[in-house]
């Protein structure tokens, strides 16, 4: 009985699936939450415009993203971990915060990895990139594409570093990354781990003297109202995540999962796009703040550079031979060398 019931509806629900589309089958009205610790201003928002504009066409409107800005749903390792639990769709975060969940990625906080975006755009979208990405579903996420925060610049409110050794005392926030810790150690300095959204107010209070972030980041969160030095050390280049809930993931549709996955890789080119090209207009904007800039020497980079091998040798076993020989082999191929 129930079935003959049941069969006249599965035929209408077909039927209209069939008259209203693909589109009506295959996607629900859909609202993703998306966690960002930077604001809105912050290329990330370009490529989350572009991402939804996508999904919004793609999906006959019913697959809107929703961003969420200033750490409101919480920092890099407290939103993915609300993501993993299934409590959020989404989160934008760097790789550093995550080496605690996923050790491999710790290959990225290796000071002075990547030379520029270039050699950082083909080791991750190429097989190391998706050698990272398959290791997340077994932690609860899965990594739509790889985005861009960017290369690291280190601001302090002491003095104007020009070499290893005036790092020595100073107290420089770092992001909560045992990679970034050694480092920043190893040059003598203080490495206090903090929550980027913790980062101004210890600026301010003289907590630390001194953090190192994108000039994207320095601007984005005015770190140029408590910081008067800044030094091109470009001694590090971060990658953003782009994770969504494996939970939720696991309820869409085969449609809906192939929207999102193809329009993260469109976000990602206007995401890079917008973030290089802001990158040195926020380089001139933060002289313009005031700030007083300095570059480090080609020899003075290559005295750091040395002092900084140890961090490869300290943590090649945190960070696991594989990752390490996957992503050093990449770049030896990308390079020639
Ligand atoms: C840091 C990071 C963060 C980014 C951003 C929240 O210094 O560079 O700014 O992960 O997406 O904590």
């Amino acid at each position: 009985k129930s079935l003959l019931v049941s069969l006249p509806a599965a035929l209408a629900a077909v039927a209209l699936a069939c008259v209203a589309g693909p589109a009506a089958a295959q996607f629900k009205e859909r609202n993703i939450r998306v966690s960002n610790g930077v604001s809105k201003e912050h290329p990330m928002g370009n490529g989350l415009a572009a991402m939804g504009a996508c999904t919004l066409a793609k999906s006959g409107g019913k697959l809107k993203i929703q961003p969420y800005w200033d750490g409101a749903l919480g920092n890099d390792l407290t939103a993915t971990q609300s993501v993993r639990t299934g409590s959020l769709d989404m989160v934008l975060t760097s790789t550093a915060p995550l080496t605690g969940i996923v050790p491999a990625l710790g290959v990225f906080d290796l000071p002075f990895l990547f030379n520029d975006e270039k050699e950082a755009d083909q080791v991750l979208d190429g097989k190391s990139g998706a050698w990272f990405s398959d290791k997340l579903p077994a932690v609860g996420v899965i990594n739509l594409a790889w985005w861009e925060n960017g290369f690291r610049y280190t601001t302090n409110s002491r003095r104007p570093i020009t070499k290893a050794e005036d790092f020595q005392g100073v107290k420089m926030r770092v992001m909560q990354n045992t990679i970034f810790i050694d480092t920043f150690k190893e040059l003598g300095s203080n490495a206090v781990p903090l929550a980027f959204s913790e980062v101004y107010s210890a600026l301010e209070t003289k907590t630390v003297d001194g953090q190192e972030n994108p000039y994207n980041n320095i601007e984005n969160m005015k770190f140029y109202e408590v910081q008067k030095y800044l030094t091109l050390t470009k001694h590090a280049y971060s990658p953003t995540l782009v994770l969504f809930s494996r939970k939720i993931w696991d309820t869409l549709s085969p449609a809906e999962q192939g929207v999102l996955k193809e329009c993260a890789i469109v976000g990602q080119a206007e995401q890079r796009k917008v973030n290089r090209e802001k990158s040195d207009l926020s380089l001139a904007n933060l002289k313009a703040a005031g700030m007083q800039v300095n570059e480090i020497s080609p020899e003075e980079t290559t005295r750091l550079r040395d002092k900084l091998k140890v961090i490869y040798e300290r943590n090649a076993a945190s960070i696991g031979q594989e990752a390490l020989d996957l992503v050093l082999g990449d770049l030896k191929r990308i390079r020639g060398s």
